[in-house]
């Protein structure tokens, strides 16, 4: 076994092995990857842990839907085609929605008052992680998530999805399956939080009042913010793998391609996971070159940064990359209007903002704006931009110490991922007991944050770096090459890890895994 992991490691493209050769090992090395994770917290759980257990909660006061489980075949594929019609509906109404919201769900079940040790707004990634780590911590009875969709995404897949690599159906899963059992569901839109008056109002007039507060509200994506979307979705050849709405259109844009501008791009904002708008450009590449049409398509990348990507490290292997691949990239260039009708785009350069340019193009994925989530900008909790105003250490709010936060809402100077939602889980994790215990928060979050680059069906480029742009990297590996060890564990290892791992509370990142594979010395 360890032959073959050494092969497994040196797997970069150059050599010979197959991903099938890897198998066994790579999946030992990652259930050792996961153990040494999750011993620190199973450690934990034991000390802290609370007399309600698993079981007894799920027989006791769940409030979840009856007959959950049953609900995942048919019905669930149902629910969420239907889930997906009415979203793309709410798209069309250019409502300013992040990926997930579902607003079809005005709880009957929601009472007038009601009153939680600890409330968690926003019931995605950030948001049942944490719920699931605070019923370890308090007891299920104390915890509550307003959530007002009925399907949770794992959206970290929907790269593979549209370049044709993944089904969009196991992307979703009921959001009564993933709620811990026993937390208290509210299923509602958060409308107003007052942390003056520890109140919470939801969209159905209810009152939440809480002790201690976790926003986990994610950011909203605004395709309304170029001119021509988010209608133009209704025409073919454009798509986007941001929503669930859009990801189908980008690999039925990328099959119907027949020559001409393959245009790929990154807007004048923040995003989450900065390295998907060129995923599935690589992707593209890729399929294009197996299909016999790269020969007659211009892959171009228009982003409005001065870069290609932020570290040093991995922008010089990713330069390499297009350069070989005959990628043209347009940096400081954002889209500001798409025809269409006419399969026009229209790009502003930024360092010149009278010159604009319009390409004709064959197939476009577009990245959408993306900003703070509504409730919480302009609101007390807000920094001047609008994102939930942080302690970079700690994740306890700056002028609230019962609130604290996590993941894609929050303006922790950081790149918004769900591998740094899983390093932020545990600091909080740790922040928040400490202050339950009226101790001095102890523990610092780094900065960690990963993007798993696909570069092609079968390679990734997986970065990992924090606070200082500086690569933490887990393996003992040059993570720079692109590498199929690191495209299976995209593919097939990390949504275990999501379901299974992150969300009930078990995996707070690499970090001790990291330690592990480089003896103790980082
Ligand atoms: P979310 O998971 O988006 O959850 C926010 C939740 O808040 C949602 O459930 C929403 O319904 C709810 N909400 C919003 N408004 C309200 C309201 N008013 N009231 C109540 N609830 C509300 N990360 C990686 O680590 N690796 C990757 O490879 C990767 N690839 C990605 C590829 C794509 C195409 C996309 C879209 C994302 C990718 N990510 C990746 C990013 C990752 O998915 C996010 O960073 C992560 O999900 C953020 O978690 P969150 O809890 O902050 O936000
Ligand atoms: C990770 O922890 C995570 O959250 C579960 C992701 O989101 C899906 C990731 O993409 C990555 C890369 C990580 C980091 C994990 C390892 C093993 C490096």
């Amino acid at each position: 076994m360890y032959r073959s992991l050494r092969v497994c490691i040196n797997d970069d493209v150059s050599s010979s092995n197959t991903v099938h050769e890897c198998g066994l090992p790579v999946t030992s090395l990652l259930i050792l990857l996961f153990v040494s994770s999750t011993y620190p917290v199973l450690q934990r759980r034991q000390m802290e842990s609370h007399t309600v257990d698993d079981e007894q909660s799920k027989e006791g006061i769940t409030q979840q839907p009856p007959g959950n489980r049953k609900y995942r075949n048919g019905r669930f594929k149902e629910e969420l085609s239907r889930h997906r019609m009415a979203a793309f509906g709410r798209l069309k109404q250019c409502l300013p929605t992040g990926s997930t919201i579902c607003s079809l769900h005005t709880s009957s079940r929601v009472t007038a008052k009601q009153h939680y040790k600890m409330l968690v707004l926003g019931g995605g990634t950030g948001g049942i992680t944490m719920s699931a780590r605070m019923k370890r911590l308090m007891g299920a009875e104390n915890v509550a998530v307003v959530e007002p969709s009925e399907v949770h995404y794992y959206q970290p897949i929907w790269t593979l999805v549209g370049a044709g690599a993944k089904n969009l159906a196991p992307s979703g899963r009921p959001t009564a399956n993933i709620m811990p059992s026993g937390v208290k569901w509210v299923k509602s839109k958060v409308q107003e939080i007052n942390p003056d008056s520890n109140t919470v109002r939801t969209e159905d007039g209810s009152e939440i009042t809480y002790e201690y507060l976790i926003v986990a509200l994610g950011l909203q994506l605004h395709f309304e913010k170029i001119k021509g979307l988010p209608e133009g979705f209704e025409h073919p050849n454009i798509g986007s793998n941001y929503s669930v709405e859009t990801v189908e259109k980008t690999w039925k844009a990328l099959q119907n391609f027949k020559g001409g501008n393959a245009v790929f791009t990154y807007p004048n904002t923040l995003i989450k996971c900065g390295g998907a708008p060129q995923k599935i450009m690589y992707l593209t590449d890729a399929f294009l070159r197996k299909t016999g049409k790269r020969a007659n398509a211009n892959i171009i990348y228009y982003t409005s940064l001065p870069v290609i990507f932020a570290v040093k490290k991995y922008a010089d292997s990713l330069w390499e990359i297009v350069k070989q691949r005959d990628i043209q990239v347009n940096l400081r260039h954002h889209l500001i209007e798409v025809q269409a009708d006419k399969q026009e785009a229209v790009f502003q350069n930024l360092d010149n903002p009278e010159e604009t340019k319009t390409i004709e193009y064959g197939m476009l994925h577009v990245t959408p704006p993306m900003g703070p989530n509504m409730v919480i900008k302009g609101g007390p909790l807000a920094d001047e931009v609008g994102w939930l105003d942080l302690d970079k250490d700690t994740l306890q709010h700056k002028s609230f110490p019962n609130v604290f936060g996590i993941g894609d809402c929050t303006n922790l100077p950081t790149a918004k991922t769900g591998a740094a939602v899983a390093a932020q889980s545990a600091v909080l994790h740790r922040t928040i007991s400490k202050v339950l215990k009226k101790e001095k928060p102890d523990m610092k979050y780094d900065g960690y944050t990963s993007c798993p680059f696909v570069t092609s069906y079968n390679t990734v480029m997986l970065a990992e770096y924090d606070y200082d742009l500086q690569p933490v990297e887990t393996f003992p590996i040059n993570q720079a090459k692109e590498r199929r060890l690191m495209y299976y564990m995209k593919a097939d290892v990390m949504p275990h890890l999501y379901w299974h791992g992150l969300l009930r509370g078990l995996w707070g990142g690499p970090g001790p895994a990291r330690k592990l594979l480089h003896l103790g010395m980082k």
